[in-house]
């Protein structure tokens, strides 16, 4: 089981949350899906090393800009303001 981090910018909200988790829950490998809109953290088990590709273009799928937060956190840059349609 291997656990990456991304940081997510554009969420606001726990519907938010949903369309991210519901997306990247999707992609190959994934085992499990925790994400806060409060902090942007988006971290994901996958039983193999995470992929990265998928789980970023998962994440856009759902209207959101994703980084990988390795260690030098990346800066989650100006938020692209995206929404959910509840927010
Ligand atoms: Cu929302």
């Amino acid at each position: 089981m291997t656990t990456t981090e991304y940081q997510v910018s554009g969420m606001t909200c726990s519907h938010c949350e949903r369309s991210v988790r519901e997306e990247v829950v999707h992609v190959n490998g994934v085992q499990q899906v925790e994400v806060s809109a409060a902090t942007g953290r988006l971290v994901v088990d996958t039983d193999g090393p995470a992929n990265d590709e998928a789980i970023i273009a998962a994440v856009k799928e759902a209207g959101y800009e994703a980084v990988r937060s390795s260690g030098a956190d990346g800066d989650p840059s100006d938020s692209t303001a995206s929404s959910c349609g509840c927010c």
